[in-house]
């Protein structure tokens, strides 16, 4: 994934349309600096009703909650938010993409108050296929529990989708795939689990799911509300304020991802141990089809979720 590969060539930034390569800060805006910002990432299906951008409210209530305890006064309405994504995604001509809104503080003075810099907001959108590899979906991944923990929620706020706190999102990651594996999990101060560097997890026993909650030191994902909701209604029993230990998951049924980049993938191995069955388990298959049929517009009663691109 480059975006030199890439067909786009719009960016909107602080109210207007700017061509891709104009979308420009200064080297000493405060955001680069001490990773003062705020982002989401949302996608955009083609459903069979054409392009519609899947929980688009959440992701815009969740973008002005991230900011609220960093004072980031955002200088947008989500109303504008959402007016300017839907004009990018018709300009550019996409039938699905990934969305990424991204309001931080930018350029006027340096120490860590950001005093007087100003709040910058940015939404781009581009083509991004799966996001942990081709096969993953279908075949799942290899994991390794990372040896850096995530911060908990007394730290930095956990519920808050702030871009500084990433570098420990990176520092799991590439320590897994430095090892040959595809993605990390996360435990937190207690040594629970807690998450993925860019998923929750989810893990299947005896017929029940279970996914760590909120107190666990995990990003509130608008997948995983998505997947616990679809599981509910199919009839299975979802713990969803779990407490899930490292052990655990090694002798899981099946374990799999959610996310808005991930969607819902299989984790395959935990460590080198196989996971089930060691391929994608019957349960991650299930709430994996329904998650697709969903969001590509196949399944009845959930209008509420969409926005459509052209209306
Ligand atoms: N936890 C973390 C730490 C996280 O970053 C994400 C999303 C989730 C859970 C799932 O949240 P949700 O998307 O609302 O279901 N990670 C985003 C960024 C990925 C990236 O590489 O950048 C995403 O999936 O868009």
């Amino acid at each position: 994934m480059s975006f030199a590969d890439m067909d786009v060539d719009t960016i909107w930034m602080d109210g207007e349309f700017v061509d891709w390569e104009d979308a420009q800060i200064h080297v000493l805006s405060h955001a680069l600096h001490y990773g003062t910002g705020v982002f989401e990432g949302i996608r955009c299906y083609d459903t069979e009703d054409g392009p519609a951008v899947f929980r688009f409210d959440e992701h815009l209530d969740r973008l002005y909650e991230s900011a609220k305890p960093y004072n980031l006064d955002i200088q947008h309405t989500p109303e504008e938010l959402k007016e300017a994504t839907l004009e990018l995604i018709r300009r550019q001509d996409m039938e699905s993409c990934y969305i990424r809104p991204l309001s931080f503080f930018g350029y006027d003075s340096l120490g860590v108050s950001p005093k007087n810099c100003p709040t910058r907001t940015m939404v781009a959108c581009w083509p991004w296929g799966t996001y942990l590899g081709d096969e993953a979906l279908e075949k799942g991944v290899d994991v390794m529990v990372s040896s850096w923990r995530k911060h908990s929620s007394s730290q930095i706020p956990t519920n808050a989708k702030a871009t500084g706190p990433y570098i420990n999102s990176l520092l799991a990651g590439e320590e897994a795939r430095s090892n040959g594996y595809v993605e990390a999990i996360v435990l937190n101060k207690e040594g629970n689990v807690a998450e993925g560097p860019g998923e929750n997890i989810f893990m299947v026993k005896d017929g029940e799911i279970y996914t760590p909650g909120l107190a666990q030191s995990i990003l509130d994902g608008i997948t995983r509300k998505t997947a616990i909701t679809l599981a509910r209604e199919k009839g299975y029993t979802v713990h969803d304020e779990a407490v899930i230990s490292r052990s655990q998951l090694y002798t899981a049924d099946e374990l799999f991802f959610t996310g808005t980049a991930a969607e819902v993938t299989p984790i395959k191995t935990v460590d080198d141990n196989e996971i089930g069955s060691g391929t994608r388990g019957p349960v991650t298959k299930d709430i994996q089809q329904t998650f697709f049929d969903l969001v590509e517009g196949r399944l009845d009663g959930y209008d509420e979720w969409f926005t459509y691109v052209d209306e």
